[in-house]
């Protein structure tokens, strides 16, 4: 048998964001019924890979350190729901073309090792409550949150009894 890892790309962004995120999340939980996600949880996914076999992972820990510098902004505003799989989560009126571009530029890396992006479009989002039955009654984030991304990270999903744990395999940040 061989081993594999969940490992996606992702944005993390700076601590206060990340708190200020999870207390919309706890204000969120118990109108939308579902559960808010933590602080330290909070990112947007860039490319998802899914399972990979172990021995593809070097190429991956290579190609995110080489990544050029980041120096993106994104300002959070709306709240949206995906009933399938139940996320409330929050993200942008208007669509950020830097972070576009760069999931586009992602892909057509991981194209190169052999990875194939998801025929869907993309939505950028960060997921603040899971297994969400409601929308949350109003679109707009309560405050709107800008934050800066500046680097590209490789994690790890570990699928566990009390939700999903992430781990940072490599990054791009100097
Ligand atoms: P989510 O926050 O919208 O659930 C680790 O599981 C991360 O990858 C989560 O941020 C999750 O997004 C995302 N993810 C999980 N399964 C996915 C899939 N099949 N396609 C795209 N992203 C996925």
């Amino acid at each position: 048998m061989t081993a594999t890892r969940r490992l996606f790309f992702a944005l993390w962004p700076d601590d206060a964001s990340r708190r200020a995120l999870a207390a919309e999340a706890e204000r969120l939980a118990p109108r939308c019924g579902g559960y808010p996600l933590p602080a330290e949880n909070m990112h947007v996914t860039l490319a998802f890979l899914g399972s990979v076999d172990t021995s593809r992972l070097e190429a991956l820990v290579d190609l995110t350190q080489a990544w050029p510098a980041l120096n993106g902004e994104w300002t959070l505003d709306r709240l949206g729901h995906f009933p399938q799989p139940r996320i409330v989560w929050a993200g942008s009126q208007t669509p950020n073309e830097a972070l576009l571009t760069l999931d586009a530029e992602l892909w057509q890396a991981l194209s190169g090792h052999g990875f194939t992006a998801p025929q869907r479009d993309f939505t950028p989002h960060m997921s603040l409550v899971r297994q969400a039955d409601r929308a949350a009654a109003q679109s707009r984030l309560s405050a709107p949150l800008r934050w800066r991304f500046d680097h590209l990270a490789l994690v790890e999903s570990q699928l566990g009894d009390g939700g999903s744990r992430y781990r940072t395999l490599a990054n791009n940040a100097v």
